[in-house]
C-alpha cells in the first residue's frame, strides 16, 4: 500500500512516524512535485499540482471534516474522497459552541467590564426559554453540539437536509423547514458542510428572520456568511452579538473591520482542531477496511458537495 502524504499548515515531522507506526504494511512518504503516482493520499488543502500529478489515486483522505478545499473538476472520479468523522472534533465544538452561547446568556462581557472597573453590579437573571439555539446541520459534529446544549436546559432545534429525530431537538428540514427554523431561533450555531447550497446562506435576508437580539456562531465555513451584512444587522440591534471562528480570508486581514468591533468575537479557525491520535487511528482504520474490500463510512458525496 503506497500513500502519499500532503498536508499544508501539517507537521509532517510528526505524522509520517505517526502514520508509519500505525501503518507499517505501507509506504508513507511525504508528496513533492514530480513524486510517482500512489494509490493512496493523505491530504489537506493540497496544492493543484498536487490533483495534476496524482491522477491514479483509489482513495483521498481528507485531515478535516470539511472537503470544500478539495472539490472541484481536479478531482478525478474514480477517487473516493474520505473525510474526518468527528474524530474527537465533536467534543471541541461542543464546548465551543457551549462557551460562546453561555458566555453571551450569562453575560460575562459586562462583568469583565464591570471588573476592569472595580465594579460590583448583579444582573438579573435571563430567562433561557427566550434563548432557543438552532443548529444548521445535524451531521457528525452539530448533532453533537444539540444535544450539549440540551443539557443546558435551551430550547434547542436543529435543521438538516433529510428529517431527523432526535431527542430533545425540535428537527427542522429542506427549504420549507428553514423559515420556521429561524423564526424561531435566537442563538444560530452554524455547523453546515460549505456547498453550492450553502454558500452565503448567512446574510442579510436569513439573518432577519431570527428572534430580534439574536446572537451568530459561525464555526463552519467564512463563505457562509456575507461579511458585508453583518455589521449593519447588530447596528441596528436585530442581532446583538456574533462569535466567528472562520472567514472568507484566513487569516483574517488586520486591516478586517471585525477586529474593532467589541459585538464580534474572533477565534482563528480553531474551534474543532484535527487531533493526532484519534485521526491516525481512523484514516489507518478505514486504509485497511478499503484493501480488505469493505465499506467505509465518511465517503463523500460528490453530487451533494459533502
Ligand atoms: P456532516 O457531513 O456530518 O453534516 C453536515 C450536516 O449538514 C448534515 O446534517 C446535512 O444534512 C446538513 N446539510 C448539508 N447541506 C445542507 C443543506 N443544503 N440544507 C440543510 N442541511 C444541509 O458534517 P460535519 O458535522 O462533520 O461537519 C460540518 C462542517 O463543520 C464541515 O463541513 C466543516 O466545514 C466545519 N468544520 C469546522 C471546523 C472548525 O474548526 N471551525 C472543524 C471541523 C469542521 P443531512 O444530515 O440530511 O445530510
Ligand atoms: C475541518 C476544519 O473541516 O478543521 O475539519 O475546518
Amino acid at each position: 500500500m503506497d500513500i502519499t502524504f500532503c498536508c499544508a499548515d501539517t507537521n509532517a515531522d510528526e505524522w509520517l512516524p505517526g502514520l508509519r507506526a500505525a501503518l507499517p504494511e505501507a509506504t508513507i512518504t511525504l508528496w513533492q512535485a514530480g513524486a510517482p503516482p500512489a494509490r493512496y493520499a493523505i491530504v489537506w488543502q493540497p496544492p493543484r499540482q498536487f490533483f495534476a500529478e496524482q491522477l491514479q489515486l483509489r482513495a483521498l483522505f481528507n485531515m478535516g471534516a470539511g472537503v470544500d478545499a478539495l472539490m472541484g473538476p481536479h478531482l478525478s472520479p474514480n477517487t473516493l474522497v474520505v473525510r474526518l468523522n468527528d474524530a474527537g472534533m465533536a467534543d471541541q465544538m461542543a464546548e465551543y459552541v457551549c462557551h460562546a452561547l453561555i458566555r453571551h446568556f450569562r453575560e460575562f462581557a459586562a462583568y469583565d467590564q464591570d471588573m476592569a472597573q472595580r465594579q460590583w453590579t448583579y444582573r438579573e437573571p435571563l430567562p433561557r426559554e427566550q434563548f432557543p439555539v438552532g443548529v444548521m446541520g445535524l451531521g457528525a459534529l452539530g448533532e453533537r453540539v444539540a444535544r450539549a446544549v440540551g443539557v443546558f436546559g435551551f430550547p434547542v432545534r436543529g435543521w438538516s437536509r433529510s428529517a431527523k429525530q432526535i431527542t430533545g431537538v425540535e428537527c427542522f428540514s429542506a427549504s420549507e423547514g428553514f423559515a420556521p427554523f429561524l423564526r424561531g431561533t435566537r442563538v444560530l450555531v452554524n455547523m453546515l458542510p460549505l456547498t453550492a447550497e450553502t454558500e452565503s446562506i448567512l446574510n442579510r435576508s436569513t439573518l432577519s428572520q431570527l428572534q430580534r437580539g439574536a446572537v451568530l456562531i459561525n464555526v463552519a465555513r467564512g463563505r457562509h456568511l456575507v461579511e458585508e451584512d453583518l455589521q449593519p444587522l447588530l447596528d441596528g440591534g436585530q442581532l446583538a452579538a456574533a462569535v466567528l471562528d472562520v472567514f472568507r480570508q484566513e487569516p483574517l486581514p488586520a486591516d478586517h473591520p471585525f477586529w474593532s468591533d467589541s459585538r464580534i468575537t474572533i477565534t482563528p479557525h480553531t474551534a474543532a482542531r484535527t487531533l493526532f491520535q484519534e485521526t491516525v487511528a481512523q484514516i489507518s482504520g478505514k486504509l485497511r477496511a478499503l484493501e480488505r474490500g469493505e465499506a467505509i463510512a465518511g465517503v463523500v458525496d460528490m453530487q451533494r458537495g459533502y
